[in-house]
């Protein structure tokens, strides 16, 4: 599937320091040690909604993440899927009375939109579930052949018995699982399951459900084995970063780690599970089931700046969930016009000390809360300080622009 065009990244002299990151599976913000090539998989929509904040504080967290290896020397191959086939789209198209590949189709499409519009760095690969079918049936196949998978009466189940290490990512107690298992796409109470938390591998064909013909007969995906074989395809076991919204640490996350255990026969998973706080809207999360959305598509055709926008985002710690209100706006467009005005003032204010600052903020646990304000004190100071060398203001909008994928625009 197509991705997205690639902002320009400008190359940042030096060195940074050696990114530290928050894993969930360790409870510790542990080193990213990584090769010469950083690998990364984010899960992507379920396209039957326009991009919301939330997803878009999801995406530039690991942007921010992306960006930081890339300022550090290392090459970077990331991966996101696309659930273009899941209950929600098929849901969504009954009540609306369209076709559930139609709005697949139109959300991603408009998805590619706001990230260019947001300059999110795209990854190398990016896959929907649809056109994996093929590699996603071979793993269930191999599967099946080792007892890993069960029928129960046309569709197919995981036994996670045959992950010992099941777990290990969340950390959750059952009573926990179970607790909220059902109402994140799992069906604890089904009749016939070994286990009620054994996810769903492969749903046969029901009456007016789009279907594919394959070994396993007519049917589709489960959700969890669609991301694990996209992950293996395309990284391999043990990739550095597993990434994706908090909501996703189970059943998602935890049920992937332990298909991948069981076809691999290894472990880790990935290296690093790295999981975004919930932007909240009028008291709730936001999520297309509750309706409480703010969309970026509608934010830039009302004429946000989305510079403005990455700004008002990225200023909240990627760990912590949050509430959007409009005055974060106010205030991005205010921190953005104070920096526009000194990086343009020519004043020598130590902006390479600064830029230094950043890139330690960032590479702790992408401490993006800190950097800005660390660009607010540079800002301030260059702002009362006698004229200098101009390049000090052309280092620091240089950096804005690799570190934050903020472009500041001259005054
Ligand atoms: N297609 C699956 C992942 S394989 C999915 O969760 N799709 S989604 O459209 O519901 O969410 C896309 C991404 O945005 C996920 O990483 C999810 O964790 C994240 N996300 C969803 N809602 C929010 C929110 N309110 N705040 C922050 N991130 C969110
Ligand atoms: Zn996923």
């Amino acid at each position: 599937m197509q991705s997205w065009p690639a902002p320009g990244v400008p190359h940042l002299a030096g060195s940074g320091t050696q990114l530290r990151m928050y894993d969930t599976a360790t409870g510790q913000v542990r080193p990213v040690v990584t090769g010469p090539t950083a690998t990364m998989y984010v899960c992507g929509i379920t396209p039957y909604d326009a991009t919301h904040l939330g997803h878009a504080f999801t995406y530039l967290t690991f942007d921010l993440l992306q960006r930081q290896w890339r300022a550090n020397g290392l090459g970077v191959n990331y991966v996101q899927n696309v659930t273009d086939i899941d209950d929600p789209l098929l849901e969504r198209a009954i009540a609306r009375g369209e076709d559930w590949h139609d709005i697949a189709l139109r959300e991603t499409e408009l998805f590619r939109h706001d990230m260019t519009a947001l300059r999110v760095v795209p990854p190398q690969h990016y896959l929907g579930a649809i056109e994996s079918i093929p590699s996603i049936v071979t793993y269930i196949e191999q599967l099946l052949l080792s007892g890993a998978v069960y029928q129960v009466e046309e569709d197919l189940y995981f036994d996670l018995t045959a992950s010992p290490r099941f777990g290990e990512v969340s950390r959750w107690t059952e009573e926990h699982m179970l607790a909220v298992c059902a109402e994140r796409g799992g069906d604890p109470e089904r009749a016939g399951k070994r286990h009620p938390l054994d996810p769903l591998m492969w749903r046969a064909k029901r009456s007016e459900e789009p279907a594919w013909d394959t070994a396993l007969g007519h049917g589709r995906p489960g959700w969890h084995i669609e991301c694990v074989a996209i992950a293996l395809d395309h990284l391999g076991m043990s990739f550095d970063v597993q990434g994706g919204g908090n909501d996703l640490v189970f059943p998602h996350h935890e049920m992937g780690a332990a298909h991948a255990e069981a076809i691999t026969a290894s472990w880790p998973y990935a290296r690093h599970y790295v999981h975004v706080g919930m932007v909240g809207y009028e008291g709730h999360k936001m999520s297309k089931s509750r309706g409480n959305l703010v969309f970026v598509s509608r934010l830039l055709s009302d004429g946000v700046n989305p510079n403005d926008l990455r700004l008002s985002l990225i200023n909240h710690h990627y760990r912590h969930d949050w509430e959007w209100t409009s005055a974060e706006l106010t205030a991005a467009t205010q921190r953005r016009e104070v920096w526009e005005q000194a990086a343009a003032s020519g004043h020598t204010s130590g902006a390479a000390h600064t830029i230094a600052q950043v890139r330690d903020a960032l590479s702790d646990d992408l401490d993006a809360p800190r950097a800005l304000a660390m660009i607010d004190t540079w800002a301030a100071t260059a702002l009362t300080r006698k004229p200098g060398p101009p390049d000090d203001g052309q280092a620091m909008i240089t950096a804005v622009d690799a570190l934050l994928g903020v472009v500041l625009a001259p005054v």
